[in-house]
């Protein structure tokens, strides 16, 4: 394989970035994709778009992204679920989520934030001071949102070195609180015309939503898949495609996720599985994996379950609902977002009963035997919103299991004593 240097090097050094820090974060992917990925075996064959992809990682999108940026285009850095993607892809720029999942940089950003800072933050921070992520370099514009209060504060440190846009999100969903989100969507729509130059009209606007529900309705075919009896596909893979979502080009993820979404029906129908058919069935919940976080779900197949759905905004919050296509206003179309986005059940929100409803009927749906809440350690809606959940599944029957935990690999040992024993109840 070539020298990602020889190839990126220079469209790296013109981002910015810290060269020298950059190649030990590449350094260190290729390992860990190797033991989580590469050694499962029987995976669909369709997943080798997955591995070209990771192997591209910070190459061949952010070369699409510069070309994009050439020709006039903008590149607009979000961090959660609930910026829509549907306004910033029709107004033509590229929507990039910028959640990051490795730890990096501790040192520096610990004089910044304090520690005990959920590891998403200190990561995100931590990318950006040591410049060692091309998205948040790429950005022409980054959005924020008031959710938790460690996100809104480390938007006003990162504010300090790049351009920051904040939506203030409200914590409750009754009428009032749907007025408020709607004229955030307006302010929204007026930075991002400023921003691209461009009118957001009725036409452009169906056109995106339409591109992607398309993304959404594959991603639940391939989820569906996981409902078989035999499942056709890993959880770790599974998880691959939703963090992946995030950041590729959106009409050609759609395609290969429905090529994948393709052969796992022929495995059904063939009874092909990736797991013996008595392999404990485990549904997960909580915080956000952004990509590389693959540990828990590393940890749980090979204590020999399988992982056969997640509640989490890297998972079925991000695909589970539409946008409706069908109002013939740019006002109704506004409406319509307003309403999808402000339907996610996030832990950020009170109450938050939808979660724990989406939880157990999951859970049902999916064939789950068992329940694992995972939340970022310093994590305060997950962590406590972990009660809720707890609660909900062992009245439907299902156990749980609660993991706090981070990016390090300091509590893997203790994690997998744990969760082997979780997953040998679950089988008995
Ligand atoms: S919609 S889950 S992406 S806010 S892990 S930073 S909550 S302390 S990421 Fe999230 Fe949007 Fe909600 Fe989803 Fe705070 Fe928790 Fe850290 Fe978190």
């Amino acid at each position: 394989m070539a020298d990602p240097m020889e190839t990126y090097g220079e469209m790296w050094q013109d981002l910015g970035m810290n060269l020298r820090a950059h190649c030990a974060l590449l350094d260190a992917i290729p390992k860990m994709y190797q033991s989580a990925y590469l050694s499962q075996e029987n995976r669909p064959e369709a997943m080798s778009y997955f591995d070209f992809v990771v192997s591209e990682i910070h190459g061949l999108r952010i070369k699409e992204l510069m070309e994009h940026k050439e020709a006039g285009g903008k590149v607009v850095g979000t961090f959660c679920l609930y910026v829509p993607e549907e306004i910033i892809r029709a107004l033509g720029a590229i929507d990039v989520g910028l959640c990051a999942g490795a730890e990096w940089g501790y040192n520096e950003v610990e004089k910044l934030l304090p520690r005990n800072t959920c590891a998403l933050i200190k990561s995100f921070v931590g990318f950006k001071l040591d410049r060692v992520c091309p998205y948040v370099e790429s950005a022409d514009l980054v959005i924020g949102e008031t959710t938790c209060d460690g996100k809104k504060k480390a938007y006003e440190i990162l504010g300090e070195m790049a351009p920051v846009y904040i939506m203030e999100l409200p914590q409750m969903k009754r009428p009032e609180d749907f007025t408020l989100w709607r004229s955030e969507i307006d302010r929204l729509v007026a930075q991002l015309e400023e921003l691209t130059g461009r009118k957001l009209t009725l036409e452009n606007l169906k056109a995106a939503t339409r591109e992607v529900n398309a993304k959404r309705e594959a991603l639940q075919r391939l989820n569906n898949a996981r409902k078989a009896a035999v499942v056709p596909i890993s959880g770790k893979d599974a998880l691959l495609a939703s963090q992946v979502a995030f950041y590729d080009d959106v009409p050609r993820f759609t395609e290969m996720v429905n090529e994948i979404a393709d052969e796992l029906e022929a495995r059904i129908a063939a009874g092909q599985g990736v797991a013996p058919a008595d392999a404990p069935r485990v549904l997960v919940t909580g915080s956000p994996m952004a990509i590389p976080n693959w540990k828990l779900h590393d940890i749980i197949e090979k204590a020999g379950a399988v992982v056969v759905a997640e509640e989490m905004c890297t998972g079925s919050r991000y695909f589970d609902t539409l946008t409706d296509e069908t109002p013939e206003t740019l006002e109704g179309m506004l409406d319509a977002i307003a309403q999808k986005y402000l339907g996610i059940n996030c832990a950020c929100f009170t109450p938050n009963e939808g979660r724990m409803d989406d939880v157990v009927r999951m859970a049902e749906e999916y064939g789950a035997q068992g329940v694992i809440h995972y939340a970022l350690q310093f994590c305060t809606p997950y962590q406590m919103e972990a009660h809720g959940v707890e609660k909900a599944s062992r009245k439907a029957g299902l156990p749980v299991l609660r993991i706090d935990t981070d990016y390090s690999m300091e509590d893997i040992g203790q994690l997998q004593t744990r969760v082997e024993a979780f997953v040998e109840m679950l089988g008995d």
